[in-house]
């Protein structure tokens, strides 16, 4: 790989420079965005690969091009540790990504105008979940659920009374920025009862999920979509499991529905972040995952910051910022928290009044952090400098010196290789 690097400093000075530039930052930043992590020098190489050369239209052992062989066998090796990892029957580990493993799923099972429910991209859903101007809100027809005012936690009698008003054929769960457990036995038995079935869309919590510290969506659930890039901490990707039922459905849909030639650079890299994953190890840092965010989250509560639900039982916290200040927009304290070294991202909170290029509401995650060693005791340190930054409102030199401290953090914990 060393030779590649030379080779491209040489060859295209500005992308490498770009590359460094951006390597730097993430060294010298402390990334708090609750869907990134730091992929393993494996995971890099991997995904890095001539397999990025390869076209393999079609499934192993049934391509449409020659030459297959290699690519068959590192298809079969991500597939068979997908299935170990999650325990579930069949994987498809093709689609480019998380949204496109939704799409897939969708085109497996949807005609074009048909009823689906989902959860409301303002309560913390996503795009690929019915938002308007996505393709699944253009194709389909979805409603949705949302979190109850007074609690903020998923109103699962709405998501019922909806599933008996519209009779959907499918129900999505599944957040993006929700902090509390979610109860895919519940939800299943209310699409059930409804004649719907169900895709649990994991991306955010697959790392907690495939350790046992998240309840498992994969024996009740008919389809379970997931991320490969968050907390379970492998390339910018996507995976669908499924009952066996739904194989040759599921497999036409990714191909040829959906997208043509896999990346097979990139399924060789999920092939290594899933064994990362299948070793005990992992169950460490998942916990570790959730340990950071309820020291994070105390830490937070303690100077006066409200969280919606009043706290987390994953890897994110959502911080309502008006209790703390009226005027504070998550627009305004990205952009503070960014210049002191602190990389987390606006968000709209459940039932936010400002738009959401504006918000209230500021996301923050700890799967990163915790994969540069970061403990308890560091996410009590940051929260202290949130709260500086906050109380100045950005002052200039309060900010400047807190870059200073964060950058030492930085430098004590580098990106693991
Ligand atoms: N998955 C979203 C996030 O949580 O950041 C982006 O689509």
């Amino acid at each position: 790989m060393l030779g590649y690097w030379k080779y491209l400093e040489k060859s295209d000075p500005e992308i490498y420079s770009m590359i460094q530039k951006e390597e730097h930052r993430q060294q010298s930043m402390l990334g708090m965005i609750a869907s990134e992590n730091h992929a393993s020098p494996a995971v890099l190489v991997a995904a890095g690969s001539c397999l990025t050369n390869k076209y393999a239209e079609g499934l192993p052992g049934k391509r449409y091009y020659g030459g297959c062989e290699h690519v068959d066998e590192v298809e079969e090796l991500a597939i068979e540790r997908c299935k170990e990892l999650f325990g579930c029957e069949h994987a498809n580990v093709q689609p480019h990504s998380g949204t496109q493993a939704n799409m897939a799923v969708y085109f497996s099972q949807l005609e074009p105008g048909d009823n689906v429910l989902a959860m409301n991209l303002s309560h913390g859903g996503h795009l690929s979940h019915g938002f308007n101007i996505n393709f699944s809100g253009k194709l389909y027809n979805f409603f949705s659920y949302g979190v109850k005012r007074d609690s903020e936690t998923i109103d699962y009698d709405q998501m019922s009374e909806l599933a008996k008003e519209h009779k959907p054929k499918l129900i999505v769960c599944g957040a993006s920025a929700y902090p509390r457990t979610i109860n895919f036995e519940k939800i299943v038995q209310i699409a059930h009862e409804n004649g719907a079935r169900v895709l649990a869309d994991i991306a955010h919590i697959a790392g907690l999920v495939c350790t046992g510290l998240h309840p498992d969506p994969i024996p009740s659930c008919e389809f379970v979509t997931s991320t490969t890039h968050k907390t379970l901490r492998g390339p910018r990707a996507g995976t669908i499991m499924c009952k066996k039922e739904y194989t040759k459905t599921i497999n036409s849909a990714v191909f040829p529905g959906m997208q043509g030639g896999p990346l097979c650079h990139v399924i060789a890299a999920k092939a290594v972040a899933f064994a990362e994953a299948i070793r005990p190890d992992f169950k460490e840092y998942a916990k570790q995952i959730i340990n950071n965010c309820q020291a994070l989250a105390e830490a937070l509560l303690s100077k006066g910051f409200r969280l919606c639900t009043g706290g987390t039982d994953n890897h994110l916290v959502l911080v309502d910022l008006r209790s703390y200040n009226e005027k504070l927009t998550g627009a305004q304290v990205e952009t503070w928290l960014h210049d002191a070294g602190i990389v987390v991202n606006k968000n709209l909170i459940p039932y936010d009044t400002r738009k959401a290029t504006e918000t209230s509401g500021v996301r923050i995650g700890t799967p990163a952090l915790t994969t540069r060693g970061m403990k308890e005791s560091h996410m009590e340190q940051i929260a202290e400098w949130i709260d500086l930054v906050l109380a100045s409102e950005g002052d200039e030199k309060v900010v400047s010196n807190i870059r200073n401290d964060t950058i030492a953090l930085c430098r004590q914990y580098p990106i693991p290789g």
